[in-house]
This record gives structure tokens, C-alpha cells and sequence, in this order.
């Protein structure tokens, strides 16, 4: 409060300053927060290994590296002023309190796979704070148990536990490339989830670097902070540097299949019975299905075809069995069945041959390319979740849609839930989507050729696809997954004001009920908004006091000139009206004492 007063008694005085002041500000941004790094880091291992401006000619590689959306490969997307690398913890410390003291947003990415590329591009001065570097994984066997850092991907992870055991394993995504920092803080769902749950329901601890540059453990972040950055997503909260997972115990065979059905072998009539049988099969066993328009054998025409994919933790005679007595119509034959370890059955998912070294899975650009479309076109996606099943009427409709594109072009998507997911209560973590739904569905439109004319017709389509489904999906709020981010859904306002209402649009979209407790911890970890996106989780400050004073401080706080102001006032650029002002101001002192115990953990 007392700094609302003062601003205001000055605000005259603070004006002309911004006049006279704000060339400078804005055109040395990234040097002063360069400066301060290099001064916080040169007892370190030094910045000049760990940043890349835009003169750096290895810059351009290194941002467009993990880039996984090949929507945002185009030269018109938005670049970060600098990017950042850091090769240990500590020196994130570091590079939050340098940007906060120079009023650079900080987009953080570990995979790169954002649907809508959030984690390397932003409409303000940004730097991106790339994890690439720090991605050590340590699996300890006896306990069952693994650090990973968030820079690593899934397909490391999942080859690191293989070379220390065949019979653990870790519930997370089918893609390899995936980055942990961005799919466990989202949920993360894979092939497993009938049985295990997602991947953050098996998280044990974690640690995050705060706004005020603290690195903390669960022990230390708490147990609200510790819920939310368990699929309320990473990034209104901090930087997550590294997750502790529970493993778990899988048989040394499972068992695959991919069988194919056209509309003329009976397709629609499998896929609506399908919602009757794969929610509640065992929770050993998952059918998912891929639907899409495909070239028939009659020259020049069309037709769909549903694949039904498969994971069954154990062996074929069981599986088969299981089918037979749950699922006959699908007609599944011994040799459509192949018998795999986990680590072939994660080949197998990520779109390669069974027969391919396990070793492709570790690679953040495999040479292989893998099978999977996302990995290969442009693409938008939206998504759905299924309450009940969908008449077959309704699914007539959709073939009508798909048979709009050409033959690849679009997929539909569909997970069962059931199972574990059902077990799990909606406000356990962040992610809500548990005991009411059947299945999801995601919906996605590939493009292959540049430009903006393919990109509009796609995603035009895939738009009327989603809007197709209305009447068949989850309603109040139409749910939705914030890993697959959807921008349609609602963003926040360039000037950070959102308000809780405008974010609920989206917020309770993606988390339900959960989405106020969201805020809660936001408005508690950040209250000056600092880690904030498009989508980010506003904290509630704005709509609490509300007044004129404070919108004029908001826009004080968040002009270029405030740097300035900061210099002379010694208040901190980001930091809100009421809370911590002596927390944001450099010199940083924390994060040297915090830099002695945070090798520990590896
Ligand atoms: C090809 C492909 C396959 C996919 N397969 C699956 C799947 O099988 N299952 C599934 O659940 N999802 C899947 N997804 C979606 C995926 O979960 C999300 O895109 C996820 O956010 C990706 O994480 P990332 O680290 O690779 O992405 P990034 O783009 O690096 O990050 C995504 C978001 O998380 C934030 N973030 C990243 N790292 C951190 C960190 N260390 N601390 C704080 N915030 C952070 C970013 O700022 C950004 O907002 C897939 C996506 C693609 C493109
Ligand atoms: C980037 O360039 C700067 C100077 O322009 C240099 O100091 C730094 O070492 C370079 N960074 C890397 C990672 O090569
Ligand atoms: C980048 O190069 C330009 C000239 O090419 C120079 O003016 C600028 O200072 C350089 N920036 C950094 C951070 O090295
Ligand atoms: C389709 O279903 C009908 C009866 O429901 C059945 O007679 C026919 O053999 C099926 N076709 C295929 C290709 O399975
Ligand atoms: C399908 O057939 C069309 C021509 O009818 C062809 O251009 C296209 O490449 C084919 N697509 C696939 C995926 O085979
Ligand atoms: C300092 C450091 O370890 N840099 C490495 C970061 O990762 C890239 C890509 O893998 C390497 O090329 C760097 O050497």
C-alpha cells in the first residue's frame, strides 16, 4: 500500500522521467540483462558458453533445434532477444533475477513441443531460457525411483530406465522428443494411463526455481505450489529444474497390435462399439484409435479408415483371450500380435519400427524420422472429451468432414479413460479430467506445403470440426487439455489485466474446479505476474484492489521506461504494489547459498 502512495505523490515527476528516459530503456533491455549476468555468473562456469544473442551464429540453430511445431518455423515467428542455456541449476537463479531486474519476460522451454509454440515466442522483449543442458537422469533401481531433469526428454528417460532394468517403466508420452519440463507440468498422458494414471500423478518431488530466485524442493515450495506445477502447467509458476518420479513395475512382455478398418469392414460400426468396451476393459489393456480419410483400393477414390492401436501389459494367449470375450467384432488374429519388451512397445508408440535400436529414442532430432504425422506436417489440434457415446449418426457426420482432406491429412485421435484414471479424484492434482469421461478425442489438420493460404484453409477445417462435435462432447465448460494448448480457447491481455473472469474461459476449461486454487497459488508464488504467457494463470491482485492507482502503477510497472524509474526510486520493475519490493532488486544474493546444496539431489 505504501507504494501506491508514494506513486501517486510523484506521479507528475515520474511522467516527465519517462519522457526524457525512454529511448534508452527500450533499446538496451538485453544488454543491461546481459551485464548483469555476466556478473552474477563469473564465479560460475562463465555466460560465454551459455549465451547466444542474435549475433551469435550458432543462435538461429540452437532456437529453431527444438522448435516441434512446424508452424512456427517460419521466419515470421517471433525471436528472443537472447537465449539462454544454462549447464547447472544455480545459474537459473541467476537468469530470473537478471530478467526481472531488466524487465525481460522469460519463456522456458525443455521439448520444445508446444501446440501453440509459447516456449520460444512472445509479442514482447523476451529471452527463452532453454533446458537442453540440463537433462541428467538417475534411475535408483532398489527404491524405484528416478530424478530426471526437465531438460531431458521422455524418450531419454525411457531409455535410461531399460539400460538398468526390464521390468520398470514410466507412464508418460508416446512421442520420444517430448521435453519433461513441459509434459509432466501439463498432466502428461501415454500409453500406460488406464493403468498408472499420468505422469504426474507419479511424481514424488520436484524442484523449481522461484521468482525470487530460490531453488526449492517439495519440502520447501510446499505442498500447494508442489500440486500446481503437477498439470497446471510449468509456467505460471516458475522454472521447474528437475522432477523426482516413482516408477513403476511392468512384466518383461507385453503385447502390441495395429489393425486397420474401413468404412466398408464395418469401421463406423466398431469404432461406436468400441465406447461401450475400451473404458472399461481391464486397466492392463488399452485400444486407441487413429481416424482418418485414406486412399482406397479402388483407384481415385477415398475412404476412412480407423487403426486400432494397442498396449497390453502381458502376453499374447492372455490378450487374445481378453479380446475375444470383451471385443469379437474386432476380429484381432494371433499374427496381428506382436510380443515386446516395454522399452520396443515405447518404439512402437513413438512411431518406429520395433526392430530399431532403442538408442533413436534418445535423440532430440532423430535422423529416422519417425512415422508419427505430428512430427511431420503443420499442424493445429483441438480437443474433446467424450461423456457419452457418441450415436452412430454422429459419427457419419464427421466422415462427411474428414472426407474434405486429402488422405493424411487430419486425424482424429482417441484415448480411452477408464481404468486408473477413474480412481483418481478430479482435485487431486490440477489436471480435473478423470471418472466422467469415456474417452478423449483430439482432432488435428496436417498441412505439408508453406505459407499462409494452406495454414488458413487447415485450420479453418479443423475449426469446423470441433464445432461439429459440440453436441456430442463435454459441455459447461467443453473440456480441455492445456498440453494441448489452444489459443481459440481465450488469451490474456497483452497489458496484464486479465481478470478472473476473462481467464476462466479458458482456465476452467483446462482445469475445472481446480482453476481457482490455481490462482490462489499463483497469487501466492507470483503475484507480480512475472512468469506469465498467453495463457498463464493470472494471479488475483488486480481484481482484489481494483483501483485507479494501482492500473496506473500496472502501467508504470510494465513500460520499457520503468528501469529508470526503478534506478532513481529503487523500486523493482516487476515486482507488484504490495508485496516484496525488497526482494527484486539486484544484487542477487540468494541463489549463492542455495547453489551449495542444490547438487545434492544428482
Ligand atoms: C509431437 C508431439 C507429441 C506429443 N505427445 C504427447 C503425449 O503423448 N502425451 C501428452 O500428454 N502430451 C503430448 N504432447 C503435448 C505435450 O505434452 C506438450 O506440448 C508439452 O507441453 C510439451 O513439453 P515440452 O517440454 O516438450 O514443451 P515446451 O514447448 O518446452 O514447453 C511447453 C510449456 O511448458 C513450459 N515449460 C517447459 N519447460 C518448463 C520448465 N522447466 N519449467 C516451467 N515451465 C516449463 C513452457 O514455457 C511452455 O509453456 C505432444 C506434443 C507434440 C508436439
Ligand atoms: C556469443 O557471442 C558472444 C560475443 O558476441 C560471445 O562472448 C559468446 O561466447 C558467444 N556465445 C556462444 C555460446 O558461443
Ligand atoms: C551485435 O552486433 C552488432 C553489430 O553487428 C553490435 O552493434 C552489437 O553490439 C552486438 N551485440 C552483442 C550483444 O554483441
Ligand atoms: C460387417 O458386419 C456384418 C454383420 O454385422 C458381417 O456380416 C460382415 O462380415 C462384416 N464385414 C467385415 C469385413 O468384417
Ligand atoms: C492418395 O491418392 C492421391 C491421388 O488420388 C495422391 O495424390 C496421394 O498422394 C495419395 N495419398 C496417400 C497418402 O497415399
Ligand atoms: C555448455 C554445454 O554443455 N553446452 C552444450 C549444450 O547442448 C548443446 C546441444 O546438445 C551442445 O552443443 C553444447 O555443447
Amino acid at each position: 500500500m505504501s507504494t501506491t502512495t508514494s506513486l501517486s505523490k510523484s506521479s507528475p515527476f515520474l511522467f516527465l522521467i519517462i519522457l526524457l528516459c525512454s529511448w534508452h530503456a527500450q533499446s538496451h533491455g538485453h544488454n543491461d540483462f546481459l551485464q548483469c549476468l555476466s556478473l552474477h555468473l563469473q564465479n560460475n562456469i562463465g555466460i560465454s558458453n551459455v549465451v547466444y544473442t542474435q549475433n551469435n551464429s550458432s543462435y538461429l540453430s540452437i532456437l529453431q533445434s527444438s522448435i516441434k511445431s512446424r508452424r512456427f518455423t517460419i521466419a515470421s515467428t517471433p525471436r528472443p532477444q537472447v537465449i539462454v542455456t544454462p549447464a547447472h541449476e544455480s545459474q537459473i537463479s541467476a537468469i530470473v533475477l537478471c530478467a526481472k531486474e531488466n524487465g525481460m519476460h522469460i519463456r522456458t522451454r525443455s521439448g520444445g513441443h508446444d501446440y501453440e509454440g509459447l516456449s520460444y515466442t512472445s509479442e514482447v522483449p523476451y529471452i527463452v531460457l532453454d533446458m537442453l543442458n540440463l537433462s541428467e537422469i538417475n534411475i535408483d533401481v532398489e527404491q524405484k525411483e528416478a530424478w530426471v531433469q526437465a531438460g531431458a526428454t521422455i524418450g531419454q528417460l525411457y531409455y535410461k530406465i531399460s539400460e538398468k532394468s526390464t521390468t520398470l517403466a514410466f507412464p508418460a508420452g508416446a512421442c520420444p522428443t517430448v521435453g519433461v519440463g513441459g509434459l509432466f507440468s501439463g498432466g502428461g498422458y501415454g500409453p500406460m494411463l488406464r493403468k498408472f494414471g499420468l505422469a504426474a500423478d507419479n511424481i514424488v518431488d520436484a524442484r523449481l526455481v522461484d521468482v525470487k530466485g530460490r531453488i526449492l524442493d517439495r519440502k520447501s515450495m510446499g505442498e500447494d505450489l508442489f500440486w500446481a506445477i503437477r498439470g497446471g502447467g510449468g509456467a505460471s509458476f516458475g522454472v521447474i529444474t528437475a522432477w523426482k518420479l516413482k516408477l513403476v513395475s511392468v512384466p518383461e512382455t507385453l503385447t502390441i497390435f495395429s489393425v486397420g478398418r474401413t468404412l466398408e469392414q464395418n469401421a463406423t460400426k466398431l469404432i461406436h462399439r468400441w465406447q461401450y468396451v475400451a473404458p472399461n476393459l481391464p486397466e492392463d489393456l488399452l485400444i486407441a484409435i487413429s481416424i482418418g480419410p485414406t486412399n482406397s483400393s479402388k483407384i481415385g477414390e477415398k475412404t476412412i479408415q480407423a487403426i486400432f492401436i494397442s498396449l497390453f501389459l502381458g502376453r499374447v494367449d492372455q490378450l487374445l483371450h481378453l479380446l475375444e470375450e470383451n471385443f469379437p467384432e474386432l476380429s484381432v488374429r494371433r499374427e496381428d500380435c506382436t510380443e515386446v519388451s516395454w522399452i520396443q512397445s515405447a518404439l512402437f508408440f513413438g512411431g518406429y519400427s520395433i526392430g530399431e535400436s532403442p538408442q533413436v529414442l534418445t535423440s532430440r532430432n532423430p535422423k529416422i524420422s519417425s512415422a508419427l504425422p505430428i512430427t511431420r506436417f503443420h499442424f493445429k489440434a483441438k480437443l474433446d472429451y467424450v461423456q457419452e457415446p457418441i450415436p452412430i449418426s454422429g459419427f457419419e457426420g464427421v466422415w462427411k468432414l474428414l472426407h474434405e482432406r486429402e488422405a493424411g491429412m487430419t486425424e482424429m485421435l482417441i484415448v480411452p479413460y477408464g481404468g486408473r484414471m477413474k480412481e483418481i479424484s478430479e482435485d487431486a492434482l490440477p489436471f480435473p479430467h478423470r471418472a466422467d469421461n469415456l474417452y478423449k478425442i483430439q482432432q488435428l489438420a496436417y498441412w505439408d506445403e508453406p505459407g499462409p493460404g494452406a495454414s488458413e484453409r487447415s485450420i479453418t477445417w479443423v475449426r469446423r470440426l470441433y464445432n461439429y462435435m459440440t453436441p456430442y462432447v463435454s459441455k459447461s465448460p467443453r473440456a480441455a487439455y492445456i498440453n494441448y494448448r489452444d489459443l481459440d480457447l481465450g488469451v490474456n491481455n497483452a497489458a496484464d489485466d486479465t481478470s478472473y473472469a476473462q481467464a476462466s474461459s479458458w482456465g476452467l476449461k483446462y482445469f475445472k474446479n481446480n482453476f481457482e486454487k490455481l490462482v490462489r497459488v499463483k497469487t501466492m508464488v507470483d503475484p507480480g505476474n512475472f512468469f506469465r504467457n498467453e495463457q498463464s494463470i493470472p494471479p488475483k491482485n488486480f481484481q482484489a484492489t481494483g483501483s485507479k492507482l494501482l492500473v496506473l502503477n500496472r502501467f508504470i510497472r510494465q513500460s520499457p521506461f520503468f528501469k529508470l524509474l526503478n534506478l532513481m526510486m529503487n523500486i523493482s520493475p516487476v515486482s507488484p504494489v504490495e508485496s516484496e519490493l525488497e526482494d527484486s532488486v539486484c544484487p542477487i544474493q540468494p541463489f549463492h547459498e542455495e547453489q551449495k546444496n542444490s547438487q545434492s539431489s544428482f
